[in-house]
């Protein structure tokens, strides 16, 4: 039987590493503190006295190099595990939705090859990315001209898009609501237009907004010539 993976949400793995981060952020800058208080107040302007000979404490300083590269090694090695997860694991699932994520000066293109829907957030459309929840979504990240940069931070996640490559990323919204996105890679001019918003429905919601979506495309799509006929035939 096929190995069932559970959903690895970046929004939870990266939310569980700073949460990890902070406590010994503060510890290092409260131990920072204390000792430096600690130093001018035990080594504060007395009276005139002989000063003292030493100079170096090999042992503390030793003992302080080893803490801080233990520390280090530590948080890189949770790090890299939250990053494996969500690129290497995630990417492993099988996505039950693909969206083309487009990226052009400045505007992003959303598409959806399954269902025949292209939704734009700039210039031509102020159109959201509407996208089902607890699913794995596979977004194949392209650019039109120069790198831009996929950010949504419900996710937690950033992700380029490299101009003559597909780069790929499995994601997963937890939960419902309307979240905003950015490029976060200085793109242009107007880089700072290059928003969009998120919509993440329920996967039933989803599926009758996108049957609903399909379906309008596909009535406008074969009204188009129809119209189109009628145009030339009443100025002919
Ligand atoms: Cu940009």
């Amino acid at each position: 039987m096929a190995e069932v993976l559970a959903l690895v949400v970046s929004r939870d793995q990266y939310k569980h590493l700073f949460g990890i981060y902070v406590p010994i952020a503060l510890g290092v800058f409260t131990l920072v503190i204390v000792s430096m208080l600690t130093a001018v107040l035990v080594f504060r302007r007395r009276p005139i006295e002989k000063a003292a000979k030493w100079h170096e404490h090999n042992r503390l300083e030793g003992a302080y190099a080893v803490l801080l590269v233990c520390v280090i090694a530590f948080l890189l090695y949770l790090t890299f595990s939250a990053e494996h997860q969500v690129d290497r694991v995630s990417a492993q699932e099988r996505p039950t939705l693909t969206i083309d994520v487009y990226g052009a000066k400045w505007e992003w293109q959303f598409s959806y090859p399954a269902y025949g829907i292209n939704r734009y957030s700039g210039t031509v459309g102020h159109e959201s990315l509407v996208v089902p929840t607890n699913e794995a979504i596979r977004f194949r990240l392209i650019s039109r001209d120069v790198i831009h940069e996929f950010w949504v931070n419900e996710l937690r996640y950033k992700h380029d898009l490299i101009p003559g490559s597909v780069q790929k990323a499995t994601l997963v919204f937890g939960r419902e609501g309307r979240f905003s996105g950015q490029c976060a890679e200085f793109c242009g001019l107007y880089h700072a237009r290059m928003s969009f918003t998120v919509q993440a429905l329920s996967p039933a919601r989803f599926a009758a907004w996108a049957s609903a979506q399909a379906r309008a495309t596909g009535a406008s799509a074969s009204a188009a010539p129809a119209a189109a006929n009628a145009g030339r035939g009443a100025h002919s």
